[in-house]
């Protein structure tokens, strides 16, 4: 095999969602072109990250907080403007949400026949960015039913088992996507010199049980003693590995594909932990149990969680069935 002979057959990612598409109904059609739009998003964004440093306003802080408080990169707001714009052309997404938004982005002239909203993480894992470590963006695709254009959103407060697609795009070495429509986890890889995404993994199962965990030890300090129990555990046996980036997409991909246990736990003074439910956390928990595995807050079943509000947070532990079931076996002792 030399370099010219193909060693794969070159699925790309629409033909792809076209294949897996098959036996659906009307959706079809959509959800392939909904794909398609996402994928631009992630070329987009890797462009713009592989000329970080080199072009104006890639790095750092713009000087303004998002409505969570948090200092806003540049690369934030970039990503976050791609993918309103590639979604302003789609026709199909009547709504955008995400963690750079107070409040739901709307596209007016989408939504007569708009019926789906998109809910995204532009770049999570930002403070990789100005270090040139790996970032990601992750996304969901629900129905969307409400459409009063009232900005309340109250049809997105359901659980994550409505989401009808979901994956990230891992910004590393490669730009790799990743995505399910309900059926499997799949994997491509773009390719740079023909813009396309091409098939790498297809029906991806997580491992029961895997040797990383992947937790921010910095906050022992102020875990519950339950989560102390799980790391000290793991402090006392033969067989584990830490591993931890900054960035839950590329920290959750290793254990995609190798499996293990990523968790961020509440802390006795926020019992929610950091991360999102509607963009950060239920599409990454769908994606896991398309994979076989299991994804929790600890206490309950991650998918089952219905949110109150557009940016809530809740704790994650999620990864290989069996490393995910200690972790609550820990705090079900506690209880
Ligand atoms: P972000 O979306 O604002 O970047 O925040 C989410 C990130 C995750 O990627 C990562 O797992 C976590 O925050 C790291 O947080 P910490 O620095 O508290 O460990
Ligand atoms: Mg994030």
């Amino acid at each position: 095999s030399s370099e010219h002979t193909l060693d794969r057959d070159c699925t790309t990612l629409s033909r792809h969602v076209l294949q897996q598409l098959q036996s659906f109904g009307p959706e079809a059609q959509d959800l392939s072109a909904l794909m398609n739009r996402i994928a631009l998003a992630g070329k987009l964004i890797a462009r713009h990250l592989s000329r970080a440093g080199l072009v104006a306003d890639t790095l750092g802080f713009t000087g303004k907080t998002n409505v969570q408080g948090e200092d806003v990169k540049k690369m934030d707001v970039f990503a976050n403007d791609v993918f309103i714009s590639v979604f302003k052309q789609s026709g199909l997404v009547c709504r955008l949400a995400s963690e750079e938004m107070d409040k739901p982005y709307y596209i007016p002239e989408n939504c007569p026949i708009g019926r789906y909203t998109l809910l995204y993480d532009p770049i999570d894992g930002s403070s990789n960015v100005d270090i040139n470590l790996n970032v990601g963006s992750i996304f969901a695709i629900r129905r969307q039913t409400d459409d009063d254009l009232d900005q309340s959103a109250s049809d997105l407060l359901t659980h994550g088992r409505d989401q009808l697609a979901a994956g990230y795009i891992l910004y590393g070495p490669t730009t790799v996507l990743v995505y399910s429509i309900g059926n499997g986890v799949h994997s491509f890889t773009l390719d740079p010199s023909l813009g396309e995404f091409i098939l790498t993994a297809e029906n991806i199962q997580v491992p029961q049980h895997g040797p990383t965990y992947s937790v921010n030890e910095g906050n022992f300090w102020q875990w519950e003693e339950s989560i102390r129990d799980f790391t000290r555990y793991v402090h006392r046996h033969e067989g584990y590995s830490s591993r931890y980036s900054g960035a839950l997409v590329g920290d959750f991909h290793r254990i995609l594909m190798q499996g293990g246990v990523f968790l961020y736990p509440g802390t006795k003074k926020k019992p929610e932990g950091k991360l999102r439910l509607l963009y950060e956390t239920a599409p990454l928990a769908f994606l896991i149990e398309q994979a076989g595995g299991s994804a929790s807050t600890g206490t309950e079943r991650l998918l089952d969680v219905v949110p109150t509000e557009l940016h809530q947070r809740t704790p994650l532990v999620i990864g290989s069935t069996e490393d995910v079931s200690l972790v609550e076996s820990f705090i079900q002792e506690r209880l």
